[in-house]
């Protein structure tokens, strides 16, 4: 791990300074083994976990908000700004909401009593530190015709929830900027069904101000045309666009292969072009991208490591294990528009 005194190399958020605000998610751990390195190179954070349901809101009548407050405390010490994840999602958020404690599922007028008083809390809590939420993350179907996913949420409260997050939301904080989350957003088929329900919010008056491209990226896919396409199409509707939780993995979606120990060149090569054609395109596009967020900061750690393939190390970043700039950065540091 490198001092603060260390670094000689221009910083990140300088060098896009003009176009957009430099993120990466962060954890009580990251925070301090890569503080030096947030310090210097971000300017902005969101936490990985920590704001999550089931972070915060573990049992009906308990909030815990030890580790959320230690990470907003974390971007007041380094002048950064801070992202909201997430209110309303599938995923990592406790069982008690959806049961009314007889054995049987809550009703839809409890449900959304729930969320009111949840989103309430939490967005009131962080009014001051946080100046944009993802309300609602990945509620669209990946595969076949459904526009929605399957859920919990959509079984006992029917597609209005997502319209009723965002007006919580709002009410709560009405400064903060409100995003819809999703990844394989740029897959040209899911990119329609999410223009879709973003079309019927806007239509139905909703609260929402931008989209989240999630943007877990690798080496070979989306294709830039693809990444283009998402963009103009979502810019389109006159929302603005942030970049939430880009990485670059060295591995196709599909790829099984667990023999490798450190990154070979060849594939950081690779991972040099692809960011440096990638952040030309979003130079391109600042205008109605705000900001890009990595879901990390460096090679040390991502939850790429052992996902989706157990066993698997994951090298994603601009940034080696040891917080140096990678092949990656310097193409970036020399990007001309
Ligand atoms: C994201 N989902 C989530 O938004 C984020 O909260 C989490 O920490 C990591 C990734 C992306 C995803 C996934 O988790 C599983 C399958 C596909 C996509």
């Amino acid at each position: 791990m490198r001092g603060s005194r260390d670094f000689t190399e221009p910083a990140l958020k300088n060098l896009f300074a003009a176009d957009f605000k430099i993120g990466a998610a962060v954890n009580p751990h990251t925070i301090r083994s890569q503080e030096h390195l947030l310090a210097y190179h971000f300017n902005s954070i969101t936490a990985e976990n920590e704001m999550k349901f089931e972070s915060l809101h573990p049992e009906e009548h308990v909030y815990r908000f030890g580790a959320a407050d230690e990470l907003a405390a974390f971007a007041r010490k380094h002048q950064m700004a801070m992202r909201g994840h997430t209110l309303v999602w599938h995923n990592q958020t406790t069982d008690w909401l959806f049961a009314d404690g007889k054995g049987g599922p809550v009703s839809k007028e409890i449900l959304l009593e729930r969320l009111e008083s949840h989103i309430h809390k939490v967005v009131g809590r962080y009014k001051s530190g946080i100046y944009a939420w993802d309300v609602v993350n990945e509620v669209i179907a990946d595969e076949g015709e459904e526009l929605m996913r399957p859920s919990k949420w959509l079984e006992l409260a029917g597609p209005g929830f997502i319209s009723k997050a965002f007006e919580y939301a709002h009410a709560a904080d009405p400064q903060a900027l409100l995003f819809y989350n999703d990844y394989n957003e740029s897959n040209p088929k899911k990119r329609d069904k999410i223009y879709t329900l973003l079309k019927s919010l806007l239509e139905q008056g909703t609260p929402v101000h931008g989209v989240g491209l999630q943007a877990h990226w690798n080496l070979f896919d989306p294709p830039l045309d693809e990444i283009r396409a998402a963009i103009e199409k979502y810019a389109s509707l006159g929302l603005q666009l942030q970049l939430t939780e880009l990485d670059m993995s060295l591995f196709r979606f599909e790829d099984r292969r667990t023999d490798l120990k450190t990154p070979p060149a060849e594939l950081l090569e690779l991972q040099a072009q692809r960011y440096e054609s990638v952040f030309r395109l979003l130079k391109e596009y600042s205008g109605v991208i705000s900001s890009v967020t990595f879901w990390g900061a460096a090679d040390d750690y991502t939850w790429l490591d052992d996902f989706p393939v157990r066993g698997r190390k994951n090298w994603p970043f601009l940034f080696d294990e040891e917080h140096r700039p990678k092949a990656a950065f310097e193409r970036l540091a020399g990007l001309k528009v």
